[in-house]
């Protein structure tokens, strides 16, 4: 009987249809599933009749492979993945390729590429984006790990993600150990970020302007078709149009209370760590936790009632000021995205192609958008760009966008309503490009209670000083750290 190209382990929403996705691409799979009842289930259900080997263990998976074998997990993601390595390792021989398609955390997945590789084994951690309907037509992958495992599942990969306009696809080799899973971790920050921006815009819409959710609609479509063309604002321009049974818009009955799996939280931890001011995504993060403080809102918005705002002002220069104050906090999040991964590639020693990854993120998954062509444009011309906004494409466009911005982030602030990411993105930009910040004033302070030292405008850089501030204290400085 012909031996399958590849096996997959975790027959859940994403396995069954990367399994349906790689068979219609000419790939024999052969599948299991912790539960074999649901292997059954799937061969004589979808799979009927197609090039997909049912298998009741892992022994019999392992016999239907052909030769490395390579064997892609898509189970839940964390203690599921370390025992299915086991079981893996004692079905599995040197020279085969363990995949891991589900949303580790990087960290995990730099453990277990050692671990694997360790036991003469190669590692694949592969984010995978796109969801359901991402898995069955082409998600956007993002594959790191063991570089030596890339050629062999390349085709594979490569057959079944999602092409750009030109044919290109969606998924290209990441870097090595955990680079493929900390460029998913990051691109779903960025998902936070893009998701809370539009939030905010509709927001604004409906509690300043007064508008109407067919308003909104038709505002959101057209934004479609500008810089903003993306998947996100599609469905958003879709969702408001979506009526419930009593013909009333059904996004409005939707409690306002955002739930969140943790990749978000991961991407601000690793900023935290790296120390790179990842201020857009972190303000996401904290706005679904401060959505999902309901009681606590009521109970506040009782005690601390204001007036319904009353917008004077040009109403349709306003959207599209708002328009423009989205874009540019776009371009800001996802400068901020991009510094965390460069700092995060020193940390450790991945050499991520920056272009590529926009690439990547350009089609299949939840964030794609047309700019994601202006990023790779950038790093095309500039590999080694520091910051996205030193980028002259992305200088020229934040520069006329910066009015509007202001005008948006000063109307939030003045008529109440929360816009956190607009606005701390704009206090970034300016933080950014703001020559002297009053960081002076606080190593005096960290000098004056800790001795911890400070570097003056007028020495070389290096050289630390510590004053007497108080005429008592000593002049024993406290070891030196820059964090
Ligand atoms: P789930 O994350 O719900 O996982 C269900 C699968 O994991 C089932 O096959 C289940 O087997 C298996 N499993 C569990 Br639970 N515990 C196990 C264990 N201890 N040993 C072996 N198998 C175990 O499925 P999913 O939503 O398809 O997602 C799969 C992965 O892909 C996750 O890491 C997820 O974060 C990631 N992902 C999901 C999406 C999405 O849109 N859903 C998108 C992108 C990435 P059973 O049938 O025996 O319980």
């Amino acid at each position: 009987m012909q031996k399958a190209d590849i096996g997959l382990v975790g027959l859940a929403v994403m396995g069954e249809n990367l399994i349906m996705n790689m068979e219609s691409k000419g790939f024999t799979v052969a599948c299991y599933n912790r539960t074999v009842e649901k292997v059954d289930a799937f061969v004589n259900g979808r799979a009927k009749g197609k090039n997909i080997i049912g298998c009741h263990s892992l022994e019999e998976l392992a016999a239907n492979l052909a030769k490395p074998r390579k064997v892609f997990l898509m189970v839940k993601a964390g203690a599921a993945v370390d025992g299915m390595i086991e079981n893996l390792l004692k079905v599995l021989e040197p020279g085969d390729i363990i995949v891991d398609g589900g949303n580790s955390h990087f960290p995990d997945t730099i453990r277990r590429t050692q671990y694997v590789e360790s036991k003469g084994l190669l590692y694949v951690g592969t984010g995978v984006s796109g969801g359901e309907e991402g898995a069955l037509k082409g998600p956007s992958m993002m594959p790191g790990g063991s570089p030596a495992a890339w050629p062999y599942v390349k085709d594979i990969f490569q057959g079944i993600c999602a092409k750009v306009e030109d044919g290109t696809p969606c998924c290209d080799w990441v870097g090595e150990n955990g680079a493929g899973h900390f460029v998913k971790m990051v691109h779903n920050g960025i998902e936070y970020g893009d998701m809370q921006l539009i939030c905010e815009s509709y927001q604004l819409m409906r509690d300043l302007l007064g508008m109407s959710d067919d308003e909104m609609h038709e505002v959101f479509k057209k934004w479609n078709t500008t810089e903003l063309d993306s998947y996100l604002i599609e469905i958003t321009r879709d969702i408001l149009a979506f009526k419930d049974t009593d013909g009333s818009p059904i996004v409005e009955k939707i409690l306002d209370t955002a739930g969140q799996k943790g990749t978000g939280k991961w991407t601000g931890i690793a900023a935290l760590d790296e120390g790179v001011p990842l201020t857009l995504i972190g303000e996401a993060v904290f706005a679904r936790c401060l959505s999902a403080m309901k009681n606590d809102r009521v109970e506040a918005a009782k005690a601390y009632a204001r007036p319904k705002p009353e917008f004077k002002g040009d109403k349709a220069a306003f959207i599209e000021a708002i328009r423009q104050a989205l874009y540019a906090s776009k371009i800001i999040s996802y400068a901020q995205g991009y510094t965390l991964m460069r700092t995060a590639a020193k940390t450790y020693n991945w050499n991520l192609n920056y272009g590529g990854i926009a690439l990547m993120w350009r089609g299949g998954c939840i964030i794609r958008s047309v700019f994601l062509g202006k990023i790779k444009e950038a790093y095309d011309n500039n590999p080694q760009l520091s910051n996205l906004l030193l980028d002259p494409y992305f200088k020229a466009t934040i520069e006329k966008l910066v009015p509007a911005w202001r005008q948006v982030a000063a109307a939030a602030l003045q008529y109440g309503i929360p816009a956190p990411t607009m606005t701390s993105a704009l206090s970034y930009f300016d933080g950014y490009t703001t020559e002297r910040l009053p960081a002076n004033l606080l190593q005096a302070q960290r000098d004056y209670f800790g001795a911890h030292t400070y570097e003056r405008l007028d020495k070389p850089r290096g050289e630390f000083f510590h004053t007497n501030w108080t005429g008592h204290g000593g002049s024993t400085s406290a070891a030196t750290y820059n964090a």
